[in-house]
């Protein structure tokens, strides 16, 4: 077995130790005894060098034109693109998703690199007619300043994408401190942003816990915005300490996402929809389909097709290609979904298949649990209103399209729904009435494009968006101008 590496800290330019000498194994989630590399336990100092790098660059970075800043955005992405094999391959190992899921990432990544390039020829503010003859007025987007980034281990590369890219389009710098189980995808991404060209300080990464490096991002007085996707316990804290420090906050939480299924829906698509949003990702998603409302007239039917396809996927190492589904991140993640599922038990739902960890000889060194779905659930039971985040799935049988979209709508979250129906009026009706940020029509809960704004409603965010052009608003603010050019003292109407 080879010397697994060991990483540091991206700050100002060059890759510095933590200053507490302190440094934590990443373990491959599929094969424990895999060290995938030694990170950095970063503290407050290390946080305040890179915030101090960020500000200090921000000075230069916020006077390079924007397509010339684009232009290094689009070499980053171009150079994502030819590494891509290797990134993924990197990816599974590191967080356990199969590799046509990794692959995916990473394309994620690469998109929103091209999107957010071409927005350095946008970024468009307005023009509108001044009140006065001789006066001009417009809107400009102005960058904020320096950006803290929080990411979450699901999405290890795209989702810091999502947040550089679009920061640095703007104009902003960043200091970036990823999840603790997933820091590998962010330093490839970070060191080719690098080997693009961003000058020192505009990108600084911090490696650490969320109590210890998280928390002194989020506290920093020279930070002007914090973006954080992750759990709602942690974005709640985070917003307290934003308004306490007068910074902006965008948060990106949890999901109990659903998909309809009315009686006259294509079954046997539903079903593959149904199989790929539960349990895609190992149901690691916060778009995640965990809840199909199903109509009690295709009820067993779907039921039947349901767990017959669930149960023959194959569970193991990402890497081989046949393997459908990968491990839980980490021993808290499948400990949280044993609880969920003896609470699922205690409540009275039907387990129909899975409930259990694997712990044979193929599955005995990494953290898989079977797939595990819970029929006859009712509404109220916590199992279908609290996100496990894992491969469980509750089924809730429904009456009709209007108590779908009441159940539907009746937890605390609003990130993704969908419906299968072949009525044009029942999509149209689920579309205007079902309180999420996303919503799909015959096809599951997962699979957002970079293009259009991702995020959601009620304990799923607060009310910001991340990618599409709707980032930009996230991560810039507005500078209303007005140019008097009459050479006189002209007075508005309303000062009159
Ligand atoms: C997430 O689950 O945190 O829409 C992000 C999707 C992906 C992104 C999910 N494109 O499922």
């Amino acid at each position: 077995m080879t010397v697994p590496k060991i990483y540091k800290n991206y700050i100002n330019g060059e890759w510095v130790e933590p200053r507490s000498g302190q440094f934590q194994e990443n373990l491959n989630p599929a094969a424990t005894q895999e060290v995938i590399g030694i990170f950095p336990q970063s503290d407050a100092s290390d946080v305040a060098a890179a915030v101090d790098a960020a500000a200090e660059a921000f000075r230069r970075w916020r006077l390079v034109p924007a397509p010339r800043r684009a232009e290094i955005l689009l070499r980053a992405a171009q150079m994502l693109a030819e590494r891509k094999e290797n990134l993924a391959g990197d990816m599974t190992r590191e967080m356990g998703k199969i590799l046509v899921e990794t692959r995916g990432d990473v394309q994620e990544a690469i998109d929103m690199g091209f999107f957010m390039a071409g927005e350095g020829r946008r970024l468009y503010g307005q023009t509108t007619p001044a009140e006065m003859p001789h006066k001009f007025a417009m809107s400009l987007r102005m960058p904020l300043g320096v950006c803290g980034l929080i990411t979450p281990w699901n999405f290890p590369m795209a989702i810091p994408s999502w947040k550089i890219f679009p920061a640095l389009v703007c104009g902003n710098t960043v200091v970036i401190k990823p999840a603790e189980d997933t820091p590998l995808s962010c330093y490839h991404f970070v060191q080719t942003l690098a080997e693009a060209g961003l000058p020192r300080g505009v990108v600084n990464l911090v490696a650490g816990a969320g109590e210890e490096a998280g928390e002194a991002l989020v506290a920093h007085p020279a930070v002007r915005m914090i973006s954080f996707t992750g759990s709602t316990a942690v974005g709640r804290h985070i917003a307290e300490v934003c308004a306490r420090t007068g910074k902006r906050c965008h948060l990106e939480m949890g999901g109990k996402n659903a998909i309809l299924v009315m009686d006259d829906a294509d079954l046997e698509l539903a079903v593959d929809g149904a199989v790929w949003g539960g349990f895609g990702t190992t149901g690691q998603r916060c778009t995640a389909s965990s809840r199909m409302i199903v109509h009690k007239a295709v009820y067993r039917d779907f039921l039947n097709q349901f767990v017959e396809r669930a149960q023959a996927l194959k569970i193991g190492n990402g890497l081989d290609p046949t393997v459908q589904m990968g491990p839980l991140i980490n021993r808290q993640q499948l400990e949280k979904v044993r609880k969920y599922i003896q609470i699922g038990l205690n409540e009275g739902a039907r387990l129909l298949c899975g409930g259990q960890v694997l712990d044979g000889p193929e599955h005995a060194s990494g953290f898989f649990h079977e797939v595990t779905v819970f029929a006859d659930v009712d509404p109220k039971m916590r199992i279908a209103r609290e996100e496990i985040f894992g491969p469980v799935v509750s089924v809730i049988p429904c009456q009709d399209l209007e108590s779908a979209i009441e159940i539907g709508n009746d937890v605390p979250y609003g990130l993704s729904a969908s419906i299968y129906t072949q009525d044009v009026n029942n999509a149209f009706v689920a579309m205007r009435d079902l309180d999420t940020g996303i919503f799909y029509v015959n096809a599951p809960t997962i699979g957002a494009e970079i293009h259009l704004p991702f995020g959601g409603t009620k304990n799923t965010g607060n009310g910001h968006r991340e990618a599409g052009v709707a980032a930009l608003d996230t991560f810039s603010e507005w500078k209303s101008v007005y140019i008097d050019y009459s050479g006189k003292l002209q007075r508005a109407q309303i000062d009159l």
